[in-house]
């Protein structure tokens, strides 16, 4: 089991204690402009900036700070120094707008914000009551990099925090509804690096991270920062990460670990023709279910066997998966080492192997939400519940069904979309598919799927029974989807989570 010191700050633990191990000059952060910080930059950096949060900005251990901007170094640089500096980080995308800053900010009581200037504007609006808000990437009198850049260089002293102070609180909205802020601990930190990323991913320094999952989301944070600082490793840190600038990014910078999401490995699939991949050596899926099509199609262009994962905000990343030749397409896996985890039925008993019930898990990071009652469905009997059905195969791995809510249910057959994806999916006119239930006066609710046709395929009547014809030919006849709808795209969240109850609410 892992044992942390009672006293404990992530932010020396990652910084300090990585240069002590593997020395000050090695990369740390690349961009796609060719900058390159060494261990020894970055550590500086974040000295400086942590001096002005305590001495000019009067930020004290437990004040909450924001933290907003497109993925790069300096953001990276100013988490540090928050987690030094012994304050509460409180991190949103990019892409939040005032309405949903203004939330957040209510919620965690944000007091502090540092942002990047090209996106205070939204901030700015959010009319936040007391914020004080300090840029950086700009030349305004408050800018941060001057302030930081006016400081010594002397060495800055971390705040001595208990391994369990609050180091974080990481904002999930799910799908739908009031944003829950999840309260996560120095020690939750060090956990997701020394528990998936230790044991599945086995980095080491010469590793070159990459991915599409921005910072603000536990996704990007843990795979872009925690993971390659814990091991010595460098990140490639892209503002614009989408599967465009991935594919030429991954040759150019020799990436060897990759972080996205099944949505980018289908569409990088599609442009992969003249990229050399050759440099990956792990390619991690996660935040939403990976299918079987998917993992195949990968692995026959590249060779590369994709490790699919499930993690959550709330339980900071990613605790089942699997590595390796236990890679199993279809399945998730198991749960990482130091994690539990187990299906249970609506009273919270387990259910025998191979039935469908609600994932359990517990681990050594827990799901706190900040002052908010939906806790006490989210654990129950000291069990994480993921709001997900999943059935554990005879041999142990676990195998995703659907969101808990998503099952459909059809003249009294259980319909789980995912599976019906797959096989859409399959088809080699598909690109994207989701099935969803709509209520139906005979069968209570019907399957029907919405589908992203590839460039030059036609959406028209003969396109959609020939798709019905195909899944028929895959999948019990019930699941066939009754209706077939063509759209341009699916709706998402800005970290690329499907909006189910928005395709629900089509006619
Ligand atoms: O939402 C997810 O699926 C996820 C995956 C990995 C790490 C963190 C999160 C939130």
């Amino acid at each position: 089991s892992l044992r942390y010191p009672q006293r404990l700050n992530c932010g020396t633990e990652l910084l300090d204690r990585t240069i002590e191990r593997f020395g000050a000059d090695r990369p740390v952060f690349r961009t796609a402009d060719g900058e390159v910080w060494s261990y020894g930059e970055l550590r500086e950096r974040v000295d400086r900036i942590a001096q002005v949060l305590t001495a000019e900005l009067g930020v004290v251990p437990g004040n909450r700070v924001l933290l907003r901007g497109p993925t790069t170094p300096y953001l990276a640089a100013c988490w540090l120094a928050v987690m030094k500096a012994g304050a509460v980080a409180v991190t949103v995308l990019a892409q939040h707008r005032a309405k949903e800053l203004a939330t957040v900010c209510e919620i965690a009581a944000v007091s502090h914000a540092l942002c990047d200037v090209r996106t205070v504007d939204d901030l700015v609006k959010a009319e936040v009551p007391g914020l004080r808000i300090t840029t950086y990437g700009g030349d305004a009198p408050g800018d941060l990099v001057r302030l930081a850049d006016a400081r010594t260089a002397e060495p800055y002293e971390a705040v001595a925090t208990a391994a369990d102070d609050v180091a974080l609180i990481a904002f999930t909205s799910g799908t739908t509804g009031r944003p829950k802020g999840c309260m996560h601990f120095h020690r939750d930190v060090l956990a997701i690096a020394d528990t998936f990323s230790e044991h599945v991913l086995r980095p080491g320094p010469d590793d070159v991270f990459a991915g599409s999952p921005p910072l603000g989301f536990t996704f990007g944070l843990g795979g872009l920062v925690v993971f390659p600082l814990r091991a010595g490793a460098c990140a490639l840190l892209l503002e614009q990460a989408g599967p465009g600038q991935l594919l030429p990014a991954i040759a150019e910078h020799r990436v060897s670990v990759l972080f996205t999401a099944p949505t980018a490995y289908r569409v990088m699939l599609d442009q992969l023709d003249g990229h050399d991949t050759a440099s990956l050596r792990r390619c991690v899926s996660a935040g939403e279910n990976l299918p079987a099509a998917t993992w195949r199609a990968w692995q026959e262009r590249t060779g590369q066997r994709i490790i699919n994962g499930i993690g959550a905000t709330e339980l900071l990343h990613i605790f089942i998966s699997a590595a390796d030749e236990a890679i199993r397409p279809g399945t998730t896996g198991v749960p990482v080492p130091g994690w539990q985890a187990r299906v249970v039925d609506g009273e919270g008993l387990p259910v025998p192997d191979g039935e469908p019930g609600l994932l359990a898990v517990r681990g050594p990071v827990g799901c706190r939400y900040l002052a908010d009652d939906r806790q006490t469905q989210y654990v129950q009997g000291g069990w994480n519940l993921t709001g997900d059905t999943y059935v554990r195969e005879p041999d142990g791995r676990f195998r995703y069904v659907a969101r808990a809510d998503d099952m459909i249910i059809s003249a009294g057959y259980n319909i789980a979309g995912p599976e019906v994806e797959d096989a859409l999916l399959h088809h080699p006119d598909v690109a994207e598919a989701a099935v969803v239930g709509r209520p139906d006066e005979l069968r209570g609710q019907v399957a029907v799927a919405y589908v992203v046709l590839r460039d030059g395929a036609t959406g028209d009547d003969a396109a959609a029974e020939a798709l019905r014809d195909f899944v028929k030919q895959r999948l019990t006849p019930f699941k066939c989807p009754r209706q077939i709808v063509f759209l341009d795209a699916l709706p998402r969240t800005p970290t690329g989570k499907l909006q189910r109850f928005r395709l629900r609410a089509l006619e």
